[in-house]
């Protein structure tokens, strides 16, 4: 995860030297009316399902797809939202997988990203996003608030995603949504019933999501048991030469 950190950094200070914050700002896309992931949970399956061509902890998941033809599958069978990784060294992904599908679905898109700068918040928005993720092991309680305003500022819905007891002190009442990793992105571990316990400790109105490692019926249905509103899912999606077929079971 620092390694990751670092890289985004040097990523950033690369973007801002390459497009100004007032170029972001005349985007197009700042004058759309964005969608609320949080209405569209309640409404429809919970799922929030994710185009991922990679990741750290897998390798290669699938490099033979275009976001659109799996984004808009996914929003056709009934997902709630979908989530598009826009890191690039890591996962595979760039800002034009969200702004190239962006016209093409009506459902909410989550910039999935690691979020550490005001700037990476207005080219989200300047993309198209509707929900960005923070995720607490990255940042500081008072960075949450911070970027929780800017959001909401710039209409858009904040995810916090937690994985541990200690960062249920990132959460604030501001936050839309939080999301329960139920993967440790240290050593990659899955497990769904520390998630459980630790959304049992959160307030019991807010709008819980469970991520990653859903693999099948009996771990999305022991989650939905549980209590959980929403459900974050990548891989299971992903693997299948059609990711979209996976979603009709
Ligand atoms: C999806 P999975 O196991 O269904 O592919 O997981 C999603 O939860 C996962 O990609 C994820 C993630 C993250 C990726 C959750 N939190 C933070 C990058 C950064």
């Amino acid at each position: 995860l620092d390694k990751i950190i670092e890289r985004k950094k040097l990523e950033i200070a690369g973007a801002k030297s390459r497009i100004s914050l007032d170029r972001l700002k005349n985007s197009g896309f700042f004058e759309r009316k964005t969608h609320s992931l949080k209405e569209s949970i309640k409404n429809k399956s919970g799922i929030i399902a994710e185009f991922k061509r990679q990741s750290p902890s897998k390798g290669i998941i699938n490099n033979n797809v275009g976001p659109l033809e799996v984004v808009s599958a996914y929003e056709n069978f009934g997902a709630s939202g979908i989530s598009i990784l826009t890191d690039h060294d890591f996962f595979g992904g760039n800002l034009n997988d969200i702004l190239s599908v962006r016209n093409d679905i009506k459902i909410p898109i989550l910039r999935k990203d690691f979020m550490i700068d005001e700037y990476q918040f207005y080219e989200a928005k300047s993309i198209g996003a509707d929900v960005i993720l923070l995720i607490a092991s990255c940042l500081s309680p008072a960075q949450v608030e911070e970027f929780t305003a800017l959001a909401h500022e710039l209409k858009m819905e904040i995810l916090l995603e937690i994985h541990t007891e200690d960062e249920l002190k990132h959460f604030n009442s501001r936050i839309d949504i939080v999301g329960i990793n139920n993967r440790n992105l240290k050593d990659f571990k899955v497990d769904l019933q520390h998630s459980v316990q630790l959304k049992n400790q959160l307030p019991k109105d807010v709008l819980s999501v469970a991520e990653s490692g859903i693999y099948n019926l009996e771990d999305f249905q022991f989650l939905k048991e549980k209590g959980f509103d929403g459900f974050l899912m990548g891989e299971y999606f992903m693997k299948n030469t059609n990711p979209a077929k996976a979603f009709e079971n």
